[in-house]
């Protein structure tokens, strides 16, 4: 199939799914198109059957902000016409479904073009319900041919807050590619991350408030109190500054390590003893799959997705949002018992290629693709 995908460029889950989905395609012998105003930050390979087609946006004086939705609709349309695409697969409702809707309104009967949405996370539970967005948000999903959510929370959610249908909606969770997500990646960097051979604590976000990231600090501090410690925060974004301050605060400035933006998060996770996650709101939690696929049992919240993720005490801790006390002693417990915590790693490893590997999950999009194309043009 010649299939379009259209996505946010910038690190965050949704992008790096579809990234992932799309090149996954490509191996498959599919031909991938992507669609986006900058290119995937994880599409870093290339690909003979991966194409990336930017959309082009002119600035004029008159407005405060370029109408993306509307240009993103334009080269949607012009890709499947140049490319005869079978289908559109968007990622993240706002606004790619509507622009997906537009494009396929212009191509018209003639070119019916099937679109499958697939909702990630706050396009449903907080960007999706601000008044501006909520009723357009609901009619392009509605619109779609195929509709997918990552997690059964995010498939209850959009039923009771968008009144879509549950029958309408596939889950269809996120996925890694256990060959570059294992244990034993290469190069170790255990030796730079710390020096003094001290146990990792690792945390991966973009650093946006409903991540939380002063928590993995907050649970640092409450762990050196007992025993040597690291704590790796990989990624960047707008909390940071609150971060490196709470270090300092806390006295703990010298065992915290900030990396920034790394596309090789695999090479970084394998090193970690624990992976923390203390988010407010996850409607999946890619971070905590791919730690737990580099064999690192995941310390994290009970919220959203992450459940669905994370089985507690098996691959994991899960803690009530904000229970920095609580993940603390967790930490601690295992770093104590290199055992058990050993065993968790391994158990996470299992889950992650058993549960949510490439090869079982790619297929249930290519079967949803095959199902939404005959269903809309009959072949
Ligand atoms: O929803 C967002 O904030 C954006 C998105 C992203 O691009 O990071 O995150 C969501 O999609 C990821 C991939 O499906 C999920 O793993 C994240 O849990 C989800 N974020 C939230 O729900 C806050």
């Amino acid at each position: 199939m010649r299939i379009g995908i259209t996505c946010y460029p910038t690190y965050g889950g949704s992008g790096a799914v579809a990234t992932e989905l799309g090149l996954q395609l490509a191996r498959r012998g599919h031909e991938v198109h992507f669609i986006s105003y900058a290119q995937p930050f994880r599409l870093g390979q290339f690909h003979e059957r991966v194409f990336f087609h930017e959309v082009e946006m002119d600035e004029y004086p008159l407005f405060e902000h370029v109408p993306y939705s509307l240009a993103l609709a334009v080269a949607i349309q012009d890709t499947a016409e140049k490319h005869d695409l079978d289908v559109v697969h968007v990622h993240y409702a706002i606004p790619h479904a509507t622009s997906a809707w537009i494009a396929r309104e212009m191509l018209g009967d003639a070119g019916r073009l099937p679109v499958v949405t697939t909702l990630h996370g706050t396009d449903i539970t907080l960007v999706g319900l601000h008044p501006s967005f909520h009723r357009i948000t609901r009619f392009s999903i509605l619109k779609s041919d195929g509709i997918t959510a990552v997690s059964d929370f995010l498939r209850d959610e959009t039923v009771r807050d968008f009144g879509v249908p549950a029958e309408r909606i596939d889950v269809i969770p996120n996925f890694i590619d256990p060959e570059a997500f294992r244990p034993d990646r290469e190069p170790c960097h255990r030796g730079v991350l710390a020096p003094g051979g001290e146990p990792i604590l690792m945390h991966v976000s973009n650093f946006r408030p409903v991540k939380r990231v002063a928590d993995t600090v907050e649970v640092l501090a409450r762990v050196a109190e007992h025993r040597p410690a690291r704590l790796v925060l990989v990624g960047d974004g707008p909390d940071r500054p609150r971060v490196a301050e709470r270090a300092r605060e806390l006295g703990v400035e010298e065992r915290v390590l900030f990396l920034g933006k790394h596309d090789s998060v695999a090479e970084l996770l394998s090193c970690a003893d624990v992976v923390l996650l203390p988010s407010a709101s996850e409607s999946f939690g890619l971070a905590a799959l791919e730690a737990m696929a580099c064999g690192a049992p995941v310390v994290a919240t009970r919220v959203g997705g992450l459940p669905e993720v994370v089985e507690d005490g098996a691959t994991g801790l899960l803690f009530e949002v904000g229970d920095v006390e609580g993940m603390a002693q967790g930490v601690r417990a295992l770093l104590d018992d290199e055992a058990r915590r050993a065993a968790l790693g391994r158990q996470a490893r299992e889950r992650a290629v058993e549960c949510f590997a490439a090869e079982r999950i790619v297929p249930r999009y290519e079967a949803l693709y095959e199902r939404v194309i005959r269903e809309v043009t009959g072949s």
